[in-house]
């Protein structure tokens, strides 16, 4: 089966996303994403100017041939741009091979390992009262597992906190907005979140929280701490992890559950972390960690040291990657959780799928392949809009941190 023309489609329906559609000489198409928050464009160019043309010809069969084609053979190898263009390829080949053999994508990565896909959701308010009350909004909504984040007081913008009423979406503005940080304030404060938020969901409702690279291992450890008698299904990205040996500081010194990776594009970033067991939760995902192929080979070697699957799953990756992750999480042994951002009504609209929520959990549909397309006519309707991620200063002054 040969591949006879690979297109990049940029829309913005809510956000922007790059969707790779690959055609073939059998009709089969497959789909991608290709999305990098704040770097669309880059992606759509490293795939347009210097993948697609390369790849015509080739037998959409080969997807392993292909994926070391793009990974050894650009010479320069990783990086996220480089590893969601692969992605993208690899998801759209993957898509491909799973509507030829006529199977739901799971079935060709060795069938069902469970039911259905436990996922979390996102509480956030602006202060400690209105986070209670999402999170119980979400109770009752069915889901099992809530990621809970708040405005801290004295700080204007917090990660993960909306204005007004308005859904998170993190990139917001046609230049990076500036927020400010304080560590200090932010350490006092999200302890008294979770004092409140526990005590208001009782003890049977899975708690997350995400630091957002924003602490340094020690301070880290000291938020670790505080939140032990609340038990966190995890503290997520709770240094930056660059330099990966960082962790085993906080790992020695807290029972708080560590999940790192969704800025993470190959097993090389996380091989410390997982050998030296330092994390509990994986969080690489199917578009920005070399597609399904990378995901795959990420996750059985975390399943050696008992590290489980979190895929990343907010609003900036595609419905394309909730689609091919939650395969990837229906058949994983090793899985944990998903995360789940429900995408906005018009997003949806312009990526039909066959996913559907159920009750605090995600189920993958049965047709063949992904189960998600996208509807170019409808895209076409949604030209791309600069829009890119905050940029973090300290408070006290203007130093450039983490966002
Ligand atoms: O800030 O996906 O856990 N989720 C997150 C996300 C990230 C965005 C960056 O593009 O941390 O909201
Ligand atoms: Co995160």
């Amino acid at each position: 089966m040969k591949i006879t023309a690979l297109k990049v489609i940029v829309c913005s329906p809510g956000r922007n996303f790059v969707t790779l559609k690959i055609e073939t000489d059998e009709g089969l198409v497959g789909y991608g994403d290709a999305t990098l928050n704040g770097r669309e464009l880059a992606v759509a160019s490293y795939l347009t100017d210097h993948i697609n043309p390369c790849l015509v010809g080739r037998d959409a069969h080969q997807i392993e041939d292909i994926w070391q084609y793009l990974y050894r053979g650009a010479y320069w190898r990783r990086g996220p741009v480089t590893m969601s263009a692969i992605g993208a390829v690899d998801t759209a080949l993957w898509d491909i091979k799973a509507k030829a053999a006529n199977m739901p994508l799971y079935q060709l990565l060795g069938g069902r390992s469970r039911s259905r896909v436990l996922v979390y959701a996102h509480a956030n308010g602006s202060d400690i009262a209105a986070t209670v009350e999402e999170v119980l909004r979400h109770q009752e909504m069915g889901f099992e597992a809530i990621r809970a984040q708040s405005g801290v007081p004295g700080l204007d913008t917090v990660y993960g906190v909306a204005k007004g009423q308005k859904l998170y979406e993190p990139a917001d503005g046609s230049l990076p907005a500036e927020h400010d940080w304080n560590t200090e304030k932010y350490l006092v404060h999200t302890p008294k979140l979770f004092d409140a938020v526990r005590s208001a969901v009782g003890p049977d409702v899975h708690l997350l929280h995400d630091a957002h690279h924003r602490l340094t291992p020690i301070e880290a450890v000291r938020l670790g701490r505080d939140l032990e008698p609340h038990r966190l299904f995890w503290l997520e990205d709770a240094t930056p992890a660059e330099n990966q040996e960082s962790f085993r500081l906080i790992r020695h010194a807290t029972l708080t559950p560590l999940a790192v990776g969704e800025v993470f594009n190959t097993i090389w970033d996380c091989k410390q972390l997982i050998e030296e067991q330092l994390i509990d939760y994986i969080r690489t995902s199917v578009t920005h960690a070399g597609g399904i192929t990378g995901l795959r080979r990420i996750a059985d070697f975390a399943s050696l040291y008992q590290v489980r699957t979190g895929c990343h799953g907010a609003t900036d990756l595609s419905p394309i990657c909730m689609g091919a992750a939650l395969h990837v999480d229906t058949w994983v042994p090793n899985f944990g959780i998903q995360e789940y951002m429900r995408h906005s009504e018009v997003t949806l609209d312009v990526f039909p799928h066959d996913y559907r929520f159920e009750s605090g959990y995600m189920v993958c549909g049965e047709s063949a392949g992904h189960g998600v397309s996208i509807d170019e006519k409808l895209a076409a309707k949604y030209p791309y809009q600069p829009a890119y991620l905050p940029i973090n200063r300290q408070k006290h002054d203007g130093a450039m941190w983490n966002w």
